[in-house]
């Protein structure tokens, strides 16, 4: 549990960063799991249902910006999240009805070319019948302000559905040149093991990681239990209740009033959000360095 003053926190402001949720062992033993899969990523000439590459991605050098689903792909992931402490965090700030995972993602920011993430809000992916939906971003390694570490606008929670379109189609990005203060972004930062909680409609994104250090971010997204998904709804009840990780099952979804936008036409460019964002027009964080190398012939 978190003190009522970090709930209040997550209200008002829609994030919150709860320090020292993973232990070292768990800590080491999901980097050595991650350092397997990169491995294997070798030999690998595009985007799999595991491996969402960086441009500068060769075969015989992986660069892998992204293990997708990666509770599917290992267990040390099914582990994590479901750690004691962080499914009463979970009932505590999503609500009475319980909690069902979403989807999961790690984003690997490694030294110097690890790629940025446009501005977004995540209900623009994923909109549901209310907005009791928050991501859990695990830091295993140490986030700090130069390794590229998640930054949030803080209340922009409470604040409009930004339109995440550019010329018709879906982009999953907000232009940089809308009415938001970038100026009052946060970085959340902390030791790894620490976990942050933002909620689905809160502007995120991320810059490059122009630092020697790495930054493995582990997401996490969890819905409440009586959320349902409008974009793709659930169609089979068995397979979606298996995904529940507290509470019981439930077929009367819960309808608040909330904006929605549907991410359709869906993007040119399907797959990871970072393939997503490659049609927006503008992009509001720069690409430098070594993420700039063209990739090799693959
Ligand atoms: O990895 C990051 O810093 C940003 C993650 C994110 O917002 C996403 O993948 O949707």
């Amino acid at each position: 549990m978190i003190p009522e003053r970090d709930v209040a926190f997550y209200r008002e402001h829609g994030y919150v960063v709860v320090p020292d949720l993973l232990d070292g062992e768990m800590l080491s033993a999901a980097r050595q799991v991650i350092a397997e899969l990169v491995e294997g990523a070798r030999g690998v000439t595009t985007h799999t249902d595991l491996y969402d590459l960086e441009p500068t991605h060769r075969p015989e050098a992986p660069r892998v910006r992204r293990l997708k689903t990666p509770h599917l792909h290992h267990e040390i992931f099914r582990r994590i999240m479901r750690t004691p402490r962080l499914v009463e965090i979970l009932k505590q700030l999503l609500g009475p009805s319980g909690v069902r995972l979403h989807g999961s993602k790690l984003n690997i920011k490694a030294p110097q070319y690890g790629s940025p993430v446009e501005w977004h809000q995540d209900w623009a992916f994923y909109p549901h019948t209310n907005d009791d939906l928050l991501a859990v971003g695990v830091m295993l390694d140490d986030c700090a302000p130069e390794n590229g570490p998640l930054m949030v606008i803080p209340g922009s929670h409470k604040g409009p559905v930004y339109d995440h379109h550019c010329d018709g189609f879906f982009c999953g990005a907000i232009d940089p040149a809308c009415d938001i203060d970038h100026a009052k972004a946060v970085p959340l930062v902390g030791r790894a093991g620490s976990m942050s909680f933002h909620h689905v409609r809160l502007v995120h994104g991320s810059a490059q990681n122009v630092s020697d250090k790495p930054r493995q971010l582990l997401l996490y997204e969890f819905a409440a239990a009586d959320a349902f998904p409008l974009a793709k709804p659930a169609t089979d009840l068995a397979a979606f209740d298996a995904n529940l990780i507290a509470g019981e099952s439930v077929v009367t979804p819960r309808l608040a009033a909330v904006p929605v936008r549907m991410p359709l036409p869906p993007a040119p460019r399907q797959g990871s959000i970072y393939e997503n964002q490659t049609s927006m027009r503008a992009r509001y964080f720069a690409i430098t360095g070594e993420a700039k190398q063209p990739a090799m012939a693959h």
